[in-house]
């Protein structure tokens, strides 16, 4: 955005020059018009040196862009090709511009276009005709520029959103997930809190899909996503990393905080109130050590915890480096 903003106003320099190059039958405008061309320069140096500023490119140049020309036109003799340059800033506005500065630019454009029309050639059906044709034909061009724009950015932002969701359960994938988690990780660097990675997996998922179809296990699936949600605090990431692998970054919350939240989930009726019954499912807990860890270094202890835990029966949660202490049992309630 602030790169073609100062190409514009370099390049409104240039064209003043260069029009100074064509024939002209009216010489007595060039002292205003190398004022401008001055002014222009100066605007884009000035843009350029102030470097890559918000406010100033996207609320302040195509206002003042309109304003230069309107500048220009009103001392311009003849007039010529003059007002074709407005498009410039206009398209300016209604590309990097909300749809409210794109108005105000278009009334200053309207406004002040007639001004200079008025003191540049009050008696020319020309300058007039001139007025008309750019009037509609920017303010139409800026309107629909201005619509695509705001349709693109609804499919970018969706794209985004798509992009890192899962949509059976609605819950984060892979890709969002480790957005989510290298995020939380830096943030509990810098505050010092404490941050527990989760990794659930349903038990024996298949036979489930083999008994009750492939629809009762996707409901399952849902099932889980649902009762993460309703047992996790605000904020804390939760994603489905496989098929039927589920993942929670617990920020400020240590491994026996993390525990407390596996025992929630499996004891949630909507752990038990499927087309399935209750289902069990077994957790690998890891803990982040003080500023330590990696994402990739917890994501496999929490894998290696996992394992543990199915490997002694199924059911049970296991935390990484607690190997001599015995696994807890998650119980699912019995449906109501
Ligand atoms: P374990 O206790 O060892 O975890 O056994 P398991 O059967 O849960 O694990 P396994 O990895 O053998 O099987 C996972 C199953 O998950 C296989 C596949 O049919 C099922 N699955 C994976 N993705 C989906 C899905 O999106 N929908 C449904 N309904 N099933 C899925
Ligand atoms: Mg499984
Ligand atoms: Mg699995």
């Amino acid at each position: 955005m602030w790169r073609v903003t100062v190409a514009m106003y370099l390049a409104g320099a240039v064209t003043i020059a260069a029009t100074f190059a064509a024939p002209d039958p009216d010489t007595s405008d060039r002292t205003a018009m190398s004022v401008l061309g001055a002014v222009s320069l100066a605007l884009g140096l000035g843009l350029l040196a102030a470097g890559p500023r918000r406010v100033l490119v996207a609320k302040v140049a195509p206002i003042a862009g309109v304003l230069l020309l309107s500048t220009v036109i009103a001392v311009a003799r003849p007039i010529g090709a003059t007002p074709l340059f407005y498009l410039w800033p206009i398209l300016l506005a209604a590309y990097y511009g909300s749809s409210r500065y794109l108005v105000a630019t278009l009334a200053v454009f309207c406004t002040t276009f007639a001004a200079a029309s008025a003191i540049a050639a009050p008696s020319d059906d020309v300058a007039w005709l001139l007025f008309i044709g750019g009037v509609m034909s920017f303010t139409l061009a800026g309107v629909v520029v201005n619509r695509l724009k705001r349709r693109l950015d609804a499919v970018v932002d969706e794209l985004r959103r798509t992009a890192a969701s899962d949509p059976l359960t609605g819950l984060l994938n892979r890709r969002g997930f480790d957005v989510a988690f290298q995020r939380d990780l830096d943030r509990a660097r810098r505050t010092g809190a404490p941050l527990s990675l989760v990794i659930l997996d349903l038990d024996h998922f298949k036979a489930v899909n083999d008994r009750f179809g492939h629809a009762a296990g996707d409901d399952v699936l849902r099932r889980v996503g649902e009762a993460l949600r309703s047992e996790r605090r605000a904020g804390d990431a939760l994603a489905r990393i496989g098929g039927e692998e589920f993942a929670v970054v617990l920020y400020d919350a240590d491994a026996d905080g993390a525990l407390r939240f596996v025992e929630r989930v499996a004891g949630s009726p909507l752990m038990s109130g499927g087309p399935a019954g209750p289902m069990s499912l077994s957790a690998g807990i890891a803990a982040a050590e003080e500023g330590a860890d990696t994402p990739e270094g917890l994501m496999l202890a929490a894998d290696r915890a996992l394992y543990r835990a199915k490997a002694a029966g199924r059911g049970r949660a296991a935390v990484h480096g607690q190997d001599g202490r015995a696994l807890a049992p998650l119980a699912p309630r019995a449906a109501a």
